[in-house]
């Protein structure tokens, strides 16, 4: 995995362990013996460099939680370091993590244009463990390091350089640029340089600094924790920091937070690999009609744009269409303030890769045509009716609806198999997540399709059955159930939104009702109020609210009033709900906290394991992705079904069991669950049996 050789003076240490040569044993004693056999061999110098796409992109994730193998990362370090002769970091591609930490030990760094380098282990619920909070901040100061190491986020090769992390930038190959560089610096006896020896720059308010992060956080131990270890360089020995650095990673390597956030890492990564696409090709596509050019309309239209493929945007009328083109012209500009694109690149998509109008025969020979109208049926059939008309053969046609029957609509056409759902969250040229609605009659190189277009779009699409709702939505209904019912009989909804905060939430359900539209939810208890089962029990609050005109953000009133960005609790809320219990002889009584949180999460995890044991999910990894990305789960408990896991499910069961006895019919224990609590099993076995 590491390859010596040893050119005319210069040993060069070859990494090559695709696909991002990460530091797993067998490099880390590769590193070990190149180094001290450059030494033996009387070299004048070490080039290390990286085989392949990359240098070094950080430890091995696969080896955490299992027993360290020596040499361990930091050993490693502090030997190149202490090398007698200069050792040269030549760099491409991610130099992150313990990647980053290496060159930082290695004494002349060097990076081609465009080479990413960062610290990126707060994401992994850790913080650097092989002297990155100790080396970093000798090099460039202790502003940028903290500002580095909390968030996470890379830097580009001439950041680094005008930021003293790196020496030089130049074009070429690593090896030969490093054997060149290594060839220099021999011609000028320069000596090795440890970062050790950098006395630290200036101290800065660290504790102001910790403030700042706590709150950004949101409870996530990892940004905070990394502040205490940068902190640690400034009053200890440069050893002393080390071991202070590697006492905090060693706690946090400990926490459910790591294992939330790595389970997070690996499940965004295996969500879109399917066992039934394997050797399924998916059909070309370049060309994509949209029909509806609403607030999701333009979101999909402006995606694709964005992924340079060719829209046709079908609207009802000329003003509607001319209102879609100014919507998409809105997200593109906002793309070109953020930077994605030139403003060149604005122009040509206008003009040349978007066509509006209100012909459907403009659609003849679109590829995939995605249908983001009105969330109605018969909406929906009529035009996938004048779709199967004018549709080219082979074309793929989807529907972008959150909650209606796919396999109803597919009927409406001559050609059910061509037809699948795909699902956008608002705003859909902003969310990543994409859920792939798979119909009973739906043909494999289509679904194929779909997932291709989601990897097109920058998406990570996941894998849903048919049913109400699909995977999301059906579970945030679940959920926002049990906080109605926690209302119903005394809990308030600002209580209920502050302890889903205090958990993680970056808001609570009430907040997010009140962002998304409290009428979509009016709209979607109209829909099901003629099938609803006599026994649920659904709050009537609500639409006193939205009769009286308020439907939250967009209305400047709702569970809040907003003013501007500030919002208090809306005081009427408090009276429409005592007046519901009233009616209904409720008495009510106190939730604590504790309480609030079992209950919410419980009806989540239920419906969550409902929804696998049904197979609408393929894998509770693919539950944990969508609540993660399109449902704002907080990260570092890694999904609901991995924090299930890390809870226990049988301490879940025993509380939908406990909460059963008030009310059987909402509270009907998924039979996976309960099938796994018997076998002393847990969700994320199901995922190891799929091969994720
Ligand atoms: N360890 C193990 N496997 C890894 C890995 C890693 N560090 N990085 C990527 N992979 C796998 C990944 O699961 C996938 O596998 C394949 O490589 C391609 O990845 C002491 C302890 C480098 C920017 O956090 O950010 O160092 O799915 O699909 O889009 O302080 O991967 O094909 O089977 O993501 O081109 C710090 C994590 C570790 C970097 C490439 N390092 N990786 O992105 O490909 S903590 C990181 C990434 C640390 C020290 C601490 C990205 C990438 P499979 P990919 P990509």
């Amino acid at each position: 995995m590491v390859q010596y050789e040893l050119d005319d003076g210069v040993a060069v240490l070859a990494a090559d362990n695709p696909p991002v040569n990460a530091l797993g044993a067998a490099v880390r004693q590769g590193l070990r013996d190149g180094i001290a056999r450059a030494v033996a061999d009387g070299a004048q110098a070490v080039v290390i460099y990286g085989e392949g796409k990359t240098w070094f992109a950080g430890a091995d994730i696969r080896e955490f939680g299992k027993q360290p193998v020596d040499p361990i990362l930091p050993a490693v370090c502090d030997q190149i370091e202490a090398c007698p002769i200069p050792v040269i970091a030549a760099m491409h591609g991610t130099v992150l993590g313990g990647g980053l930490e290496v060159a930082l030990a290695c004494h002349y760094r060097l990076a081609v244009p465009g080479t990413r380098l960062g610290l990126p282990e707060v994401t992994l619920g850790i913080i650097p463990g092989a002297g990155g909070t100790q080396r970093l901040p000798r090099l460039t100061g202790y502003a940028n390091a903290i500002a580095m190491i909390t968030s996470g986020k890379p830097v580009m090769a001439d950041e680094a350089l005008t930021m003293g992390i790196i020496d030089r930038v130049e074009e070429g190959a690593p090896r030969a640029l490093g054997l060149a560089y290594a060839r220099a610096l021999i011609s000028e006896g320069a000596a090795p340089r440890p970062v050790r020896d950098i006395a630290p720059p200036e101290p800065v308010d660290f504790a102001a600094a910790k403030a700042g992060f706590a709150k950004a956080a949101r409870g996530q131990l990892s940004p905070v924790t990394a502040v205490d270890a940068i902190a640690a360089s400034a009053r200890m020995t440069f050893d002393d920091g080390l071991a202070e650095e590697r006492r905090l990673f060693q706690t946090l390597m400990q926490t459910d937070q790591r294992k939330g956030l790595i389970h997070a890492f690996f499940a965004e990564r295996q969500v879109s690999k399917l066992p039934e696409l394997e050797g399924v090709s998916p059909r070309a596509f370049d060309r994509i009609g949209v029909i509806g050019g609403g607030t999701m309309g333009a979101g999909i239209a402006t995606a694709a744009l964005l992924a340079r493929l060719q829209v046709t945007l079908i609207e009802q009328s000329d003003d509607a269409a001319a209102a879609a083109r100014t919507r998409i012209a809105g997200n593109l500009s906002g793309a070109v303030k953020r930077g994605k694109i030139s403003l060149d690149a604005y122009d040509r998509l206008m003009a040349e890769a978007l066509q509006v109008g209100t012909d459907y025969d403009a659609l003849a020979t679109a590829d995939v045509i995605i249908e983001a109208a009105f969330e109605d049926f018969a909406v929906k059939r009529d035009i996938f009716t004048r779709l199967d008309q004018v549709a080219r053969p082979g074309a793929i046609l989807a529907s972008n609806t959150s909650y209606l029957d796919l396999d109803a609509i597919a009927d409406v056409t001559d050609r059910p198999k061509d037809v699948i759902g795909l699902h956008f969250f608002s705003p859909a040229h902003v969310m990543r997540l994409l859920e792939v609605v798979v119909g009973e009659k739906t043909a494999p190189d289509v679904v194929a399709t779909g997932f291709a277009l989601a990897k097109r779009l920058g998406k990570t699409a996941v894998r849903a059955g048919v049913c109400d709702g699909f995977i999301g939505n059906r579970i945030l209904s679940s959920y926002r159930t049990a906080a109605d019912h926690m209302v119903l009989d005394g809990a308030s909804p600002f209580q209920i939104d502050r302890v889903m905060e205090e958990f993680g939430f970056a808001m609570g359900p009430f907040a997010v009702a009140d962002l998304a539209g409290l009428d979509i939810g009016w709209a979607n208890r109209r829909r099901l109020a003629p099938t609803r089962h006599p026994k649920e029990r659904v709050p009537t609050y609500p639409d006193r609210l939205c009769e009286q005109g308020h439907f939250g953000q967009k209305t400047g009133r709702g569970y809040y009033v907003y003013d501007g960005r500030n919002k208090v609790e809306n005081p009427d809320v408090v009276g429409l709900i005592d007046a519901e219990r009233a009616a209904l002889r409720i008495t009510p009584r106190a939730f604590d906290d504790a309480e609030i949180l079992r209950r919410y999460m419980a009806a989540m995890v239920n419906e969550a394991a409902k929804v696998v044991g049904e197979g609408i999910a393929r894998r509770s990894l693919d539950v944990d992705v969508t609540l993660l990305l399109g449902y704002g789960f907080p990260r570092y408990h890694g999904g609901p079904m991995k924090w299930a896991d890390l809870q226990g499910l049988d301490t879940i069961l025993a509380d939908i069991n406990v909460f059963a006895q008030d009310d059987a019919h909402f509270w009907q224990p998924a039979s996976l669950l309960e099938q796994l609590v018997a076998d002393g099993r847990e969700f994320d076995d199901l995922n190891k049996e799929t091969g994720a």
